[in-house]
């Protein structure tokens, strides 16, 4: 059925940093968006993002809000363990989901949604990865699309926050961070990931020093391309993503998002972004915004689908596999069903 004109029931799963940033978004920015839900398992966070959404429903239970029959479309943000139950809920009630990354914590819970998506004959999941929705790197797949640089060959990409979790481990800095990079190269390079090999290093002994919070990741893609991506979560001097993609005939290249150089006292300076939320402030809102068009118009999701949370998942394994037998890994083919 088309919902053309009919405004868009959101509920909102997550009342952290980015559930109450894609809340307020969807409250204050959205066209054809309302958010009348609000679930975290913390209820006093759950009612002050809902009252700020004018006074939207509030649930602690996940579950009891997919259900809810006002709600038609339902934005995960909750932790990562919980969002594959989450989204074979969403299927099992038939109801548009966007999830933020990742979208299992295992390439086989993804699996079991690809499954149950199949089963259905339709798409109804997205996932987060909201580079696809920044300028700066459209700009660079539009290079590319347009022949601009010739047959890309090379992707390289550098990812730092400014600190990382207290207690994270070298696998979650893939499952959380290197997952972005891992589904940035697949989709400007147009390739599957074949081969991994990470690196790394410890440079802040108060995470453990086991705790590679460094690594520098090499991948062999399946039309023979390479691409080396570096992530730094302990860089302290502010955030940073950027990618450039090499070709036979040029390159892209990402550039700076601050708005200003200030010259002043002898110096020329511009500000570094803190996390994110700041960097891609305007890919979530356009991320939001296409989410809400595409179930509107057709009733379908058109950006990051299962299929790129599931291979972005078996790269993320494979890679820590790499970082625990400290050799190359390589990926089995996997058949792409028609579908995706
Ligand atoms: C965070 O969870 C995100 O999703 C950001 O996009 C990523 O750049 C950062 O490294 C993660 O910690």
């Amino acid at each position: 059925m088309s919902k053309a004109s009919q405004t868009i029931a959101v509920g909102v799963i997550g009342a952290g940093g980015m559930g109450g940033r894609h809340a307020r978004n969807l409250h204050e920015k959205i066209a054809g968006a309302k958010v009348v839900a609000v679930m975290d398992a913390d209820g006093a966070r759950a009612q002050q993002v809902a009252a700020e959404c004018d006074d939207a429903q509030v649930f602690t239970d996940a579950h009891q809000l997919i259900e809810t029959a006002t709600v038609d479309a339902v934005l995960i943000a909750s932790p990562d363990r919980t969002h594959a139950g989450f989204v074979l809920e969403c299927l099992r009630q038939q109801k548009q989901v966007l999830c933020e990354k990742p979208l299992a914590v295992t390439a086989a819970d993804a699996q079991q949604i690809i499954a149950a998506e199949l089963k259905l004959g339709r798409k109804f999941v997205q996932v987060g990865f909201m580079r696809h929705y920044d300028p700066q790197h459209v700009g660079v797949k539009r290079a590319i699309e347009t022949g601009k640089i010739g047959r890309p060959v090379l992707f390289k990409g550098w990812h730092r926050n400014i600190a990382p979790d207290p207690n994270t481990t070298s696998a979650e800095i893939v499952t959380g961070s290197t997952i972005h990079d891992l589904d940035s190269a697949r989709w400007l390079l147009g390739e599957e990931i074949e081969e991994v090999y990470v690196r790394g290093a410890n440079t802040n002994p108060a995470l453990g020093k086991d705790v590679w919070d460094l690594q520098i990741v090499q991948l062999t893609m399946s039309g023979g391309s390479l691409a080396t991506i570096e992530v730094y979560v302990n860089a302290t001097y502010g955030y940073e993503v950027g990618v450039e993609v090499v070709g036979t005939q040029g390159t892209a290249l990402t550039g700076f998002t601050a708005p200003a150089l200030i010259r002043n006292q002898l110096a020329l300076t511009q500000t570094i972004e803190e996390d994110w939320l700041q960097r891609f402030d305007l890919a979530y809102i356009t991320e939001l915004q296409q989410w809400i068009n595409s179930i509107q118009h057709g009733g379908q999701p058109t950006g990051p689908n299962t299929w790129d949370g599931y291979t972005s998942l078996l790269a993320a394994e494979a890679c820590i596999e790499s970082i625990r037998s400290g050799q190359p890994q390589r990926l089995e083919a996997q058949a792409r069903p028609a579908f995706y």
